[in-house]
């Protein structure tokens, strides 16, 4: 007997593999022409739809969930953070959440190697050089960055992004340093040659780079405050492609600007998309559009993800990525 297809509201534009599938699995309404959805059509998908299928760009707040219909019973989010759902509101009401873990591990990875690459060797400055017309021949002295290899990385949350991005700055000769709420285990350590600093506060001021590479929560939010990137040294560099809450933008813009530290790589914003003006004006700053997971194989295979875990919901199984408070 075919299984009755629960409604499927669809928040953003997915890739099309995707939203066929969807469509032929479920009673799926999508947002063909992607504009993000208000807070009013939020309430009014929440008080229709049995499954939210969401994005970061959707706030679902205590207040938003509290709109929501009986009939609601998972939000399905296409992506790994869930620092824009209230996780535990939603488990009151017995909504399940779900996000996307693992499959844009690799990818984020590999961007967050470009924004350190790019940053320790100026590749933006001197892109945007030669397009200016402003390449008039080799000096000796000229666009002088700085060499990664011997130097130390400070990854602070080593997850799977973290480990994935350790592997890769091995292979560039840096040293793995990391903080992390506890270490990894002894063969991940061994592997990566990583040593493991329980003090946040003691890594940050002996390290040359540093990446942000834990979630966003509660505990996390400026955990690179004004006073922990005064603990930096001034050739530091500080790259971010986990969440802008977690640095304090303003204490990092104004100590960009006074030349306090060396240079950031960042991919995502306190306050996204808007983004500190101080840093647009700077010339030691790559700035990236919240892109480091973006490519078309990591987006399919999220959607992928997204669809697995509706299906097992209405089969009646637990999903695969259902996330639990006490998880984040
Ligand atoms: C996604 C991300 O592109 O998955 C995440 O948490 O930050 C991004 O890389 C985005 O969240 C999609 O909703």
């Amino acid at each position: 007997m075919a299984l009755r297809k629960p409604k499927v509201i669809v928040t953003r534009k997915l890739p099309d593999a995707v939203e066929t599938r969807m469509r032929e699995l479920f009673d799926t309404e999508l947002n063909l022409d992607d504009t993000p959805m208000d807070v009013e059509t939020l309430a009014a998908a929440l008080a229709r739809a049995e499954v939210l299928a969401c994005t970061i760009t959707d706030r679902l707040d205590g207040d938003l969930i509290a709109r929501a219909g009986p009939q609601l019973k998972l939000i399905a989010n296409f992506g790994v953070g869930v620092d824009h759902i209230d996780v535990t509101a939603a488990n009151a009401r017995g909504i399940v959440v779900t996000n996307t873990p693992g499959v844009l591990t690799e990818d984020t990875a590999d961007l967050t190697m470009g924004l350190i690459l790019a940053a320790a060797r100026r590749v933006v400055e001197g892109a945007n050089i030669v397009q200016a017309g402003d390449f008039h021949g080799w000096t000796p002295t000229w666009m002088l960055g700085r060499r990664l290899s011997g130097k130390r990385l400070g990854i602070v949350g080593m997850g799977r992004i973290g480990q994935a991005l350790a592997k890769r700055a091995r292979a560039f000769g840096l040293a793995v340093h990391y903080h992390n709420r506890k270490p990894v285990g002894a063969r991940i350590a061994e592997e990566l040659e990583a040593t493991y600093w329980e003090s946040l506060d003691q890594m940050l001021a002996r390290t040359d780079v540093i990446s942000v590479n834990c979630p966003h929560t509660p505990a996390t939010y400026h955990l690179l405050s004004a006073r922990r990137l005064k603990l930096l040294q001034p050739h530091a560099l500080v790259i971010n492609t986990a969440r802008g809450e977690i640095i304090d933008e303003a204490a990092l813009a104004g100590m960009l600007q006074r030349g306090e530290i060396a240079g950031a790589g960042l991919d995502v914003y306190e306050h996204e998309p808007a983004i500190n003006p101080k840093l647009l004006k700077l010339p030691n700053v790559v700035l990236l559009p919240h892109m480091s997971s973006a490519t078309i194989e990591g987006r399919i295979e999220m959607g992928e993800k997204v669809i697995i875990n509706i299906r097992t919901w209405m089969d009646g199984h637990r999903p695969p990525d259902r996330v639990i408070p006490s998880m984040l």
